[in-house]
């Protein structure tokens, strides 16, 4: 199937991370290309990537990176797309540093940003899949069931922690 979400990372370095994005689409079944291009190390791959991605059938951009952070706004800057940023934790401000390069964006050129870090990763996917499933009732089926299990686990969690009480349950998660 053609790809509709395209991500593209900072760094190889990010690839760790982004693997909680790319297994929730995965689960999710929304079709998607990654690549490795840098605002700063390879800009003029960053403009081609985003100036071709419409035109392959792309609906959404994800962009990840860390420290100085200015992928997902240049990727921005580039596309009438939306664009969803994931700030990378690491460096010596853990990610802080990429919060605040892609979250403080000037007005008019906006970018979704997440949380630092895997939770915001794992947003990334469903936020992209949640955009696409405005024109796809099979996606937004899929999430209703995703949001269903995520309850499910949380329920079954509960059950287990009031069965086995808190030192032994803890003792097993460990
Ligand atoms: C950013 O710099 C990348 O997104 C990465 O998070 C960070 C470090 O990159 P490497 O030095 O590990 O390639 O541009």
């Amino acid at each position: 199937m053609k790809p509709l979400v395209g991500i593209i990372v900072g760094s190889d370095s990010d690839l760790p991370l982004i693997k909680e994005t790319t297994s929730i689409l995965e689960k999710l079944e929304v079709p998607f290309e990654i690549t490795i291009g840098s605002a700063h190390r390879t800009p003029d791959f960053v403009a081609e990537y985003v100036n071709t991605a419409s035109a392959r059938g792309i609906k959404v951009l994800i962009a990840a990176a860390g420290l100085s952070a200015h992928l997902p706004g240049v990727v921005a800057s580039k596309t009438l797309l939306p664009v969803i940023g994931i700030p990378v934790d690491g460096g010596p401000l853990n990610g802080v540093d990429a919060l605040y390069s892609i979250v403080q964006m000037p007005g008019g050129i906006p970018v979704a940003s997440m949380a630092i870090g895997k939770s915001g990763a794992r947003n990334a996917a469903v936020f992209a899949t949640q955009i696409l499933a405005l024109a796809d009732e099979k996606l937004a089926e899929k999430l209703k069931v995703y949001r269903q299990e995520m309850s499910e686990s949380v329920k079954e969690k509960a059950k287990r922690l009031s069965e086995m009480g808190i030192e032994k349950y803890i003792d097993e998660k460990e």
